[in-house]
């Protein structure tokens, strides 16, 4: 029998790569986001790709009366969820906390740890019913380490750090196994959100050396989620070979060579 997977997220980057990478591996999957066309683009792919089962679900991880709309009033087949992949977020802006835009702090905080919440209350119960389960949650090198201008999205990724353990203290007993992905830099379109559409801007981070790809850290949480049962991966790292830390990258443009 296919396993379930639920991914957060899946409409772009890490998710999208890591519903690819499961369902290659012959998982059927709930997959969300809030670009219904995306979603609907992949599930359709995904089935003829891998003939797996899609379902796909469109609503703000933020909202939780979505949350438990959705989640909450799932078919009883698809309440079997086996992993869940805690991965929508984002960054918004890079500012001095003196300059700091009030409406990305809340979309940060709402998105990346509320969201994660809301959705991990809904999903839990359904894998303590079941007496297993894997939750995934995608932090990050700035849930490790703070850098300048990075302040609240650090914070929430701190803060994820910090519920990654607790979930894992508190689902011990009903065999549920949790699990940190922290990846540095990443080409996704998460600099393209961060700063809010400006391409140049964007393109530019990942300029002078070779940041990692979706499927990079797809290939962690499979590693992550392909483990036997009596292993579990706290916490996996995982950065560019030219990133030593969040800080510090070598960047090699043409001129300097
Ligand atoms: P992308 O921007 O490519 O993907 C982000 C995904 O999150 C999209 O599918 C987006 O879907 C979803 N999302 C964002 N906000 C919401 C919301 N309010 N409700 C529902 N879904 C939402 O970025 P990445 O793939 O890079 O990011 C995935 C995760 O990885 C994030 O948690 C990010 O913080 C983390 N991360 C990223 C790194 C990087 O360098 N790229 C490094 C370390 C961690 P939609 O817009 O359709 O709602
Ligand atoms: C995303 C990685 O270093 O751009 O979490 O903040 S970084």
């Amino acid at each position: 029998m296919k396993k379930i997977a639920l991914i957060t997220g899946a409409t772009a980057g890490i998710g999208r790569a890591t519903a690819h990478k499961l369902a290659q591996d012959n998982y059927n999957l709930i997959l969300t986001g809030r670009r219904q066309d995306l979603l609907e683009d992949l599930k359709k792919e995904l089935g003829i790709k891998y003939k797996c089962d899609v379902l796909s679900l469109v609503f703000d991880v933020r909202n939780n009366k979505q949350v438990e709309e959705f989640l909450g009033t799932l078919p009883e087949i698809w309440k079997e969820i086996d992993v869940l992949v805690n991965n929508a977020g984002l960054a918004a802006g890079l500012a001095p906390v003196q300059e700091g835009d009030l409406a990305d702090w809340d979309q940060m905080i709402d998105t990346n740890v509320k969201g994660l919440l809301y959705v991990t209350r809904v999903v839990a119960p359904f894998m303590i019913a079941r007496g297993h389960g894997h939750i995934i949650n995608i932090t990050s090198i700035a849930g490790k380490e703070v850098y300048e201008n990075g302040n609240v999205y650090c914070a929430t990724k701190h803060a994820v750090d910090a519920l990654t353990k607790g979930f894992r203290l508190d689902l011990l007993k009903h065999n549920i196994k949790v699990t940190s992905i922290a990846p540095g830099m990443v080409d996704t379109e998460f600099s393209l959100v961060r700063f809010k559409g400006d391409k140049d801007r964007a393109v530019k981070f990942y300029e002078g050396f070779t940041p990692l790809c979706a499927d990079d850290v797809a290939e962690a949480i499979f590693f992550a989620v392909t483990r036997p049962p009596h292993v579990n991966i706290n916490d996996m790292l995982i950065m560019p070979a030219a990133q030593a830390n969040a800080t510090m990258t070598h960047r090699v443009f043409p001129e300097n060579k």
